[in-house]
């Protein structure tokens, strides 16, 4: 069995945390992943702090083992929804999507571990320095919000640069890209992608399919003129959303086309409008099942694969 020192930490029996994807990470899946020894992480989103305080209680009314809140530090609602973790006692905080400095006094004032995702070096220094428990390096397979650098280059530089127990993400939807991100030097990984097809997760159902037939090129990243690199699946959306970001459309008019799309597409399944945000290894997801079963399975390939690592060296 594997253990590393983030299980120790965070009293959890797999160092697999699920990502924190918007609209999409509720309650119920959170407290799956989390009863299934992983970290289940409720996701803020653009959600008001009520939501999420809401989907933090039924996570905490169907498991007792700790549970995650991710904050979208975009969100107009980051302020409230970082009061709100604190008011609930959340075990974890995660943050995204910016820098979680001003909040993380009290954070850790109040007994929450807190794991920002980093996207560079010099982020992974300062959040080291201000006491984060442990930093998530996720790297630009991921779906959703995307940094620079690839995970294969940016595990190895974070954990080069910090002595805190380092989280990959991006592009792991198995055991195998679990056994690679330990030797990158990782003690754990996230996954979102690969939680989509858990039978715990409430996407509408055209998302489902969209992801169970998703092939190797299927995702594009769009949004970079804006300043908000997304990756999500090649859609009639995403392909008008480029479209018009590289043929003279008006920030206003972007901004506009991309509003309210990623919930059309998780609860109306909107084939046109929708924006389905997934990851590279969209195509390695094959299956529905239980979180729980998906935590213990990619923690089984991985084990063999690392107990062969050292046949490598004569
Ligand atoms: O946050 C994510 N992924 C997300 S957030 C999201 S919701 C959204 N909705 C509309 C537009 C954009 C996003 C969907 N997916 N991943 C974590 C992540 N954080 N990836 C990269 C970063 C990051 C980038 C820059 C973290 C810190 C950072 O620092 C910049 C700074 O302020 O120093």
């Amino acid at each position: 069995m594997i253990r590393s020192k983030i299980c120790e930490t965070l009293g959890i029996r797999y160092p697999v945390f699920q990502g924190g994807m918007a609209w999409i990470a509720d309650g119920r899946l959170a407290a799956a992943v989390s009863e299934g020894g992983g970290l289940g992480i409720v996701a803020s989103g653009n959600a008001p702090a009520e939501h999420v305080r809401e989907q933090i209680r039924i996570a905490r009314s169907l498991t007792d083992k700790p549970i995650g809140v991710n904050i979208m530090l975009m969100s107009p609602f980051a302020d409230e929804v970082a009061a709100c973790v604190t008011e609930e006692k959340a075990d974890v905080v995660t943050t995204g999507a910016g820098n979680p400095s001003k909040y993380m006094e009290k954070w850790k004032a109040s007994g929450i571990h807190v794991i920002p995702v980093v996207a560079s070096v010099a982020m992974a220094k300062w959040m080291t320095r201000l006491g984060a428990s442990a930093l998530i390096a996720e790297g630009g397979e991921s779906g959703g919000h995307v940094g620079e650098l690839t995970t294969m280059v940016l595990v190895p530089q974070i954990c080069d640069a910090t002595d805190l127990p380092v989280i990959a993400a991006g592009g792991i939807a198995d055991g195998r890209g679990v056994a690679a991100a330990f030797m990158l030097g990782a003690c754990g990984v996230q996954m979102g992608t690969r939680f989509l097809s858990a039978e715990e997760c409430t996407i509408h159902s055209n998302y489902r399919e969209k992801i169970l037939k998703a092939t190797d090129l299927c995702t594009m990243v769009t949004g970079k003129r804006l300043g908000h690199p997304v990756r999500s699946l090649r859609t009639q959306f995403a392909r008008e959303y480029a479209q018009a970001e590289y043929g003279g459309a008006s920030d206003e008019e972007l901004e506009e086309l991309g509003r309210g799309a990623l919930r059309l597409a998780v609860q109306e399944g909107d084939l046109k409008k929708g924006c389905f945000l997934a990851g590279q290894c969209a195509a390695m997801v094959k299956r529905v099942q239980p979180a729980a079963e998906i935590v213990r399975e990619v923690m089984e390939e991985a084990e063999p694969i690392l107990m062969r690592a050292s046949s490598w060296v004569k």
